[in-house]
This record gives structure tokens, sequence and C-alpha cells, in this order.
């Protein structure tokens, strides 16, 4: 008999459902001893979340987070808002002592993420924060070469994340999905949605990042915003593209967009050591291109791996070689892995402490591109 873990998701967005998705999906793949429970969905608009809750099977609805996190029959809190509410809600359920996912970017800057970071370890309670990307199999495999050593001293490490849905400027700022353009809400712009995800990759995959030099646009400086109607500043910023150096002297350049007409969700990197070099791209999720110069010089060349086999990290888990998954799956691989984690007293990676890392740089690159100089990141 397993044991339940009682799931009290708060959000309905994009997010909700993929974290709903999982949920579903995870016991029917992952062998687990507990059982995960859509015990509460929670949010403000009673109808929407009531739409919500009955089409992903949750048991109850809440329309104040508050209500659920003092509920008893809740363990997980699932924090699927926009970022300016992380920081409140995941400081008062570690409180009430439930665990606690976050969706990324953990805070609004560093200074709120070690808050909420000394919170949730007083409270001693499990928590992660929901970084997918590590999780795609082919981007795990990357982290078991370089662990591996196959790469030698690393030299370079580049990365892009690019998007092209926010080039009109008609479309408002504030409100569902739009929040992202309203700064209150989300602290910044590409910079923390989208370089959050290739930072925290980056850290995992090549260690910590010692300075910055950034520069950042906003290409358009006014959009209505949804709930006042009136046509307001922009305070996020639409592009943002950065060096730097990591502590094991490699270099590297990073570029965000939401303004590269035809790119919906670019985000690849490469990575360049002394023996090998390794690229992955989010559209051609499933491959790991792979290139070896201590191969035989008549077949040396960029390998594309199928990362669909049974030894490659979750494939054992899923159809048979050869039938590959996607983007949602990563999500139930974040699931799974921190459940297992739950059970063998492990915590589960990206924690909020190690998405503290993330902030800190975040908050490097908006210094250095509000100052126009090289700034060193925060360590602690
Ligand atoms: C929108 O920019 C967005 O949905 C991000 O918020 C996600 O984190 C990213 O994975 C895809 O793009």
């Amino acid at each position: 008999m397993k044991k339940p873990l009682n799931i009290g998701m708060i959000g309905y967005g994009f997010m909700g459902r993929a974290h709903s998705n999982a949920y579903r999906k995870v016991n029917n793949f992952f062998d687990l001893n507990h059982q995960i429970v859509l015990k509460a969905a929670c949010a403000r608009d009673a109808a929407k979340v009531k739409a919500f809750a009955d089409n992903w099977g949750y048991e109850s609805v809440e329309t104040d987070w508050r209500q659920l996190i003092e509920r008893k029959d809740i363990d997980v809190i699932d924090i699927c808002t926009p970022n300016n509410t992380h920081k409140e809600i995941a400081t008062a359920a570690a409180y009430a002592g439930k665990m606690v996912l976050c969706e990324k970017p953990l805070s609004m800057d560093g200074p709120e993420g070690k808050k909420m970071v000394e919170a949730i370890e007083k409270a001693g309670v499990p928590n992660m924060v929901w970084y997918n990307y590590r999780r795609v199999p082919a981007v795990t495999l990357a982290k078991q070469l370089i662990d591996q050593g196959r790469l030698g001293r690393v030299f370079h490490y580049r990365a892009k994340f690019l998007q092209d849905w926010t080039i009109n400027p008609e479309l408002p700022q504030g409100g569902a999905g739009l929040w992202r353009l309203d700064v209150a809400a989300a602290g910044s712009g590409v910079t923390g949605d989208l370089l959050a995800h290739c930072i925290d990759t980056a850290l995992w995959l090549n260690g910590p990042i010692d300075s910055v030099c950034a520069m950042t646009e906003t290409f358009v400086k006014e959009r209505k915003h949804t709930q006042t109607g009136k046509v307001e500043k922009v305070g996020i910023d639409d592009a943002c593209a950065f060096l730097c150096r990591f502590s094991n002297g490699s270099l590297a350049t990073f570029e965000s967009t939401r303004y590269a007409r035809g790119h919906k969700a670019l985000y690849t990197f490469e990575i360049n050591g002394e023996n090998a070099s390794i690229f992955w791209d989010l559209h051609d999720l499933h491959r790991l291109q792979y290139f070896d110069h201590r191969d035989e010089g008549i077949v040396r060349g960029w390998r594309s791996i199928h990362v669909s086999d049974g030894d490659h990290p979750y494939m054992g888990k899923w159809w048979v070689p050869g039938l590959q998954i996607g983007y949602e799956h990563s999500f139930v691989h974040q699931v799974a892995d921190f459940v297992a984690g739950v059970e063998k007293g492990q915590p589960a990676m990206p924690d909020f402490r190690d998405a503290l890392r993330t902030q800190f740089v975040l908050d490097a690159i908006l210094q250095s591109a509000s100052e126009g100089r090289w700034v060193t990141v925060a360590k602690e």
C-alpha cells in the first residue's frame, strides 16, 4: 500500500497544467513508495479554478492560498503563480510545515531569495524549484558525460534562448500569461524568465560563474496595462546578452530575446572542452550532439545521439528503445526525483539554496547592464 502524497496546487496557468500532467503520470511510470493525490487546486477566480480542478482531477478547490496552506490534508504546496507572489506563499507554506515546490525563478531578486532559503531551511521541509530542463534526458546525459571527465578542460560555454512572441506593440502588459511583461509581477524580463533557465543549466554543467558583463534593451517602451487600462512604461528587459567568466576558467556568451522573429523557444547550449564538445537544442530535445577528438581520425565527427535507449537517463522508464519523449516528460522526471528524494532523505536539485545561485547571477546581470561594467557575482 503506497503512502499518499497530497498536492495543493496554487495557480492554473501554463505551469499549473504542466505540473498537473506530471503528477498524474508519475506513478504509472516510476516506482515510488508514495501515491500522488491531486488534493486541491487554488486560485482567486472560483469558476476558473473549478474548471481547472475538474479537468485535471483535483478533489477540491480553494480561492485563498492561506486556507490551502492551513489544511491538514495537504502535504506539498506547489507554487505556479507570478514571481512576485513566490516569497510570501513559500515562506508561509514552509512555516506551516508543508513541502514546497516553487516555479522558477525562485524570487524577484537575490535578497528576497535569501529570505526564502532561510525560511525553508529553518522549517527543514523538502523543497525544489522547477528548472525542468535539467531533466530532459539529453541534458542529463550531457551532465553524465561531463562528470565522467570526457570533455577535459572546458574553454567555452555558449547559450541562447530566443523567442518572438512580444514583438507586437499592441500586446498589453499584466494579467494571465502577460504578467511576464509587467515588471512589478515578474521582476525582470527575459533575464529572469529565459536566461534563468540557461544559467541554471550552466551552473549545473559547468560550475559557478564569477563575473558578468551584460547589456539589456527594452524595444517597446510603453504598453497598455491589463489591470489599469492605461498605457504604462514597460519596466522589463525585452532582450539581454552577457559575457561571463566561470570559476573553472572558461569564457561564455549568453543571449536571450523575445524579438527573434521566427524563433519560438530556441534554447541551445554548446560546451567546448579540450577533448570533446557537446551541443543541445530544445527544438530537437531528444538528441545530444557530441564530438570527441579522441575518436579514430577517419570516423571522427559530430555524432547525433538519439537519446532514447534504455540505458540513457530516465529512458528505461518509458517506451522501447528508439521511441522518443518530449517537453512534458521533464516535469514528470522532476516529480519522480523529488518524491524519490523525500523517500531517501536526499534533496532533489535544484532546491531553494541551489536556485538562489541562479538568482545571484541574474542580479549581477541586471546590475552590470544598468551600470555598464563588469560585476562580480555574489556567492552567498
Ligand atoms: C515564456 O517565456 C516561457 O513559457 C517561460 O516562462 C518558460 O519558463 C520557458 O520554459 C518557455 O517560455
